[in-house]
């Protein structure tokens, strides 16, 4: 973290080595958003979509070397390299600063540098903190201005606050007299580093506009830099949703989910239940920041104040409350759009249009190959118009969790549900949780599960074994009967034929339904080798049209395929090495000796 004093200083050095021709500190107003965007539309880098369809919505098209998040360029630049881990790209931050600074060097001549101060997290909560975006992206700017409390407000919280977390971004594409600029200038592969200096705290990007690459309070700082704070301070920075679920009798609980990127976060986070007197409200679909407070118990907050969510997929049948929220004042990243200026994807809702103009500006019809939106599409919405925001989202003092569910895609072996015997046998869940696995026969894809302990693979700050460690340490920080319940749910197994399992969508209320029960200590549960599993009966089937024979696949924990899951983990857990907590070790030991007892 930076001090409040040395403010001014850092963005003159910025600014002398960037060598801006105009510096501009955002106020973070409406009238300056509009601004921004009318410039963006005047210089072709924006369209204004349909006021009638989309009021106040616009969508923009990236260059098509700039779609995604690349871990391939992202950088931890600990002092020393073990702390960085197994699992990061490690670079000499002395050596990293000296390649990126001859990078930075003139990057935004021609350009404008936007100074934004911004806030991760509700104003008023000791757990916030403060970024101060450096950069010379418009875009970057304006998706800003949704994704966190950004402006003039901030600065004063910075005085009570006292300190930042500097981030410095350029897309590295200085510009030359009478040069024209392109609509989404970036820089070539090899010139883009998304580089966090873990000691400092200090993020550096360069060369990428979108989205994790360049929104830097997100992915860097919401999640890198803040796990690396967290695990000083002793809190948490989960890639996690967090909701709210209320019973008929309106008694309400929060829960976090922790799966991986693209399996359903903002679906889950916002989910219409189909049994009835059921209510699930949003707080936040992608990031929790988690602590115990003197009571005990755990509470969360969302740092973000928007959704940047994947728009391929979305649909009134996939999440209707997303629609419903970006049906206007929404930004659009590489969707496709329709002759009468309105957005599509494939997924969304009806008929494939006749013509389209794809991603890349081409014309497009349902006899191309290549898909009109791009599949990492994305949204930009303020949480403020999701239709079943919870009240509680904005509160500085967190929501009390009840319950964390990890999960991810597996087609085999994993139950629809089961939980954990105690908070320790959860962390060794978290620590198992993984990908899909997409190769066909049974004892190749188990080699094949991309591990991603607490869907955190690509977004701890440090050395993964500390990362599970400090997992198992907060857990040691109150009592055991306090923490929350930790559950494993897989809405995605298959039958022999490659049909899911499970109808997912609404009907993972019943699931939910469950979890609530359970944290109220009512719950049906069985014990099994892997953990606890509903009674039988214990999941609410009414007006369910599912097979007896379905439920049992389901539920079916098959030793042989459990003991070769654990032989993929034990392979996963000699890559993390010394550094892998021996409380893992002993959980996995006693599932394996479970599970062999039981055939
Ligand atoms: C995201 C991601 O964009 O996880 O949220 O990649
Ligand atoms: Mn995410």
């Amino acid at each position: 973290m930076t001090s409040y004093d040395d403010l001014e200083m850092w963005i003159q050095d910025m600014v002398d080595l960037c060598t801006p021709d105009h510096v501009h500190w955002c106020d973070g107003s409406e009238e300056e958003n509009q601004r921004f965007l009318d410039e963006m539309v005047l210089n072709g880098k924006a369209m204004k979509l349909n006021p009638e369809k989309r009021p106040g919505s616009y969508a923009f098209f990236s260059h098509p070397t700039d779609v995604a998040r690349i871990e391939n360029r992202t950088f931890i630049a600990s002092i020393r390299e073990e702390d960085a881990g197994p699992t990061n790209q490690w670079r000499d931050p002395i050596e990293l600063k000296k390649t990126m600074t001859n990078l930075y060097r003139g990057s935004m001549k021609g350009r404008t540098m936007y100074v934004m101060p911004f806030m991760m997290g509700p104003f008023g909560s000791p757990l916030s903190k403060i970024g101060i975006q450096l950069t010379d992206s418009l875009y970057v700017v304006i998706h800003t201005k949704i994704m966190t409390r950004m402006g003039t407000k901030v600065l004063d919280e910075l005085k009570i606050k006292k300190s930042f977390v500097p981030c410095l971004h350029s897309v590295g594409y200085p510009l030359q007299m009478g040069d024209i600029d392109p609509e989404w200038p970036c820089a070539p592969l090899e010139q883009k580093f998304i580089a966090h200096f873990p000691e400092e705290k200090l993020i550096w990007s360069y060369g990428s506009g979108y989205g994790g690459n360049a929104l830097l309070g997100k992915k860097c700082l919401a999640l890198r830099i803040a796990s690396v704070i967290a695990k000083e301070e002793h809190w948490m920075a989960e890639h996690m949703l967090i909701m709210k679920l209320t019973n008929p009798s309106g008694q309400s609980k929060f829960i976090l989910a922790a799966f991986p990127s693209a399996c359903g976060k903002t679906n889950l986070s916002m989910l219409i239940p189909t049994i009835p007197g059921w209510k699930v409200e949003t707080v936040g679909d992608d990031i929790a920041w988690i602590w115990i407070k003197e009571d005990g118990h755990m509470y969360a907050i969302n740092p973000e104040s928007g959704f940047f969510g994947v728009a391929k997929g979305t649909s009134f049948k996939s999440n209707a409350n997303a629609m419903l929220a970006i049906s206007k004042n929404t930004l659009f990243t590489n969707v496709a759009i329709t002759d009468d200026h309105d957005v599509w994807w494939e997924g969304i809702d009806g008929e494939t249009p006749a013509h389209l103009m794809d991603w890349t500006k081409k014309d497009w019809n349902p006899k191309k190959t290549t898909p009109a939106a791009h599949p990492n599409s994305r949204f930009t919405v303020s949480t403020s118009q999701c239709p079943v925001l919870a009240k509680e989202w904005n509160s500085p003092e967190g929501v009390l969790i009840s319950a964390i569910l990890v999960g991810g895609r597996r087609p085999t072996t994993i139950p629809l549900i089961h939980e954990s015997f105690t908070w320790n046998h959860g962390v060794f869940m978290g620590s198992m949780m993984g990908s899909e696995i997409t190769a066909a026969s049974l004892s190749d894809s188990y080699g094949m599960v991309r591990r991603d302990p607490f869907a955190m693979l690509p977004f701890i700050g440090y050395h993964v074994g500390d990362y599970l460690n400090h997992w198992l340490e907060m857990g040691q920080r109150t009592d055991a009967t306090l923490l929350p319940k930790i559950f494993y749910v897989n809405w995605f197994r298959k039958n022999q034929e490659g049909q899911f399992l499970w109808p997912g969508f609404g009907e993972n209320s019943r699931v939910l339904k469950w979890i609530f029960e359970r944290c109220d200590g009512k719950g049906k549960a069985v014990p099994s080798p892997i953990g606890y599993l509903p009674a039988p009966g214990a999941i609410d089937l009414s007006h369910l049209e599912i097979k007896e024979e379905q439920m049992k696949e389901l539920f079916e924990i098959n030793p042989k395929e459990w003991l070769l899951e654990m032989d993929g983990l034990k392979k996963y857990y000699d890559t993390i090495g010394s550094k892998l907590p021996d409380a893992l070790r002993f959980e996995l030991s006693m599932l394996e000796t479970r599970l062999k007892n039981s055939h």
